[in-house]
């Protein structure tokens, strides 16, 4: 198990040239059949009162280019689309994190801004930990795809559902292409951005949103760690203590969500999911999110952060925290206990 793991996490997703490596908790199915998973998946839809476990079993094993073989034998299969199928056999949580996995990255992360857009009101926290913890090359595509489904641009969208720097700071994450990580260290523009985020921020009255703004979305992730450093020799508070200084509300969040993100993604995400659990149910929205999206990219290491930030292992608290066959859908993507 040990070689497996440590072949996976050299295995990168490469979007364009900002390779990130992978930590998955949902790989490709070896002995994989895409016939005979259609005819098992036909075969429980169809069972009186659905055999939900069958169903999990399959769709949460595969990975997500096989779960779209499956869909295509299906179709040849049952004459009828899998996702629409998926939609009459199930409903509830279960039911939108199947058809969440059915869904490619982009497309998921399409439907979840629209939704958290639609109709009066925005759910801001969904918007900022999808548009602060996704790359510019994931950006994009999520664009493409946005444009094809609504026949809206999603910067026009994000324009108008939120305002002031807020608005500012989306909109240059969702436009902006960061720097590409170089191997040689700027030592001297580490230096300047540093100095540049105290000047603007701390050292000042009020703050200069749009310094931060552009320091905190142009630069490769990997310079900005090192400015985060550099940060503390000029300011008493670290990055993070500045920002709650500094700003308030939506804006507040989103710098702190970015700067969590830049410095440790999958601490941020374990920290996510930590508070979706805490209370008497789970938020299964964002629980839902975090391991559809992240299953197949670095669930594994937000799992191992999970239990060194929050004492229970995220299997523990999903078991704790959520019940039924929903419960048995996010324990098979978790894949295991710590
Ligand atoms: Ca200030």
């Amino acid at each position: 198990m040990a070689m497996v793991s440590e072949f996976l996490g050299q295995l990168t997703l490469s979007y364009g040239t900002e390779a990130e490596p992978i930590f998955p908790t949902v790989v490709a199915f070896r002995d994989f059949d895409p016939i005979n998973d259609a005819i098992r998946l036909d075969g429980a839809m169809r069972t009186k009162g659905v055999d939900e476990q069958s169903v999990i079993d399959i769709l949460t094993r595969r990975s997500y280019e096989q779960r779209r073989e499956i869909a295509f034998e299906y179709e040849r299969l049952a004459k009828k689309d899998l996702q629409t199928a998926l939609k009459g056999a199930l409903s509830g949580s279960l039911e939108a994190l199947m058809l969440g996995l059915m869904k490619s990255p982009a497309h998921y992360d399409a439907l979840e801004l629209k939704a958290a857009m639609k109709g009066l009101g925005t759910d801001e926290e969904t918007l900022i930990e999808i548009v602060c913890s996704r790359n510019h090359r994931q950006m994009a595509d999520i664009q493409k795809v946005y444009r094809d489904l609504f026949k809206k641009d999603l910067e026009k969208d994000v324009a108008g559902d939120t305002s002031g720097d807020f608005a500012k700071l989306l909109l240059a994450l969702v436009q902006t292409k960061r720097d590409e990580p170089s191997n040689v260290v700027d030592y001297e523009k580490i230096e300047d951005d540093a100095k540049s985020l105290y000047d603007a921020g701390v050292k000042r009255k009020g703050t200069d949103v749009a310094v931060w703004i552009s320091v905190l979305t142009q630069r490769s992730a990997a310079h900005l760690q090192r400015v985060f450093e550099r940060y503390k020799r000029y300011s008493p508070y670290d990055l993070k203590e500045s920002i709650s200084k500094e700003v308030k509300g939506d804006l507040e969040k989103s710098f702190l969500t970015l700067v969590e993100c830049l410095e440790n993604k999958q601490a941020y995400f374990a920290d996510r999911l930590n508070e979706a659990m805490k209370g008497k149910s789970a938020k299964e929205k964002v629980v839902t999110r975090i391991l559809v999206s992240r299953c197949q990219v670095d669930l594994m290491k937000i799992r191992s952060e999970f239990k060194k930030r929050h004492g229970r292992s995220l299997y523990r608290a999903i078991s704790e925290q959520t019940k039924g066959d929903y419960q048995k859908a996010l324990l098979s993507l978790c894949a295991g206990d710590d």
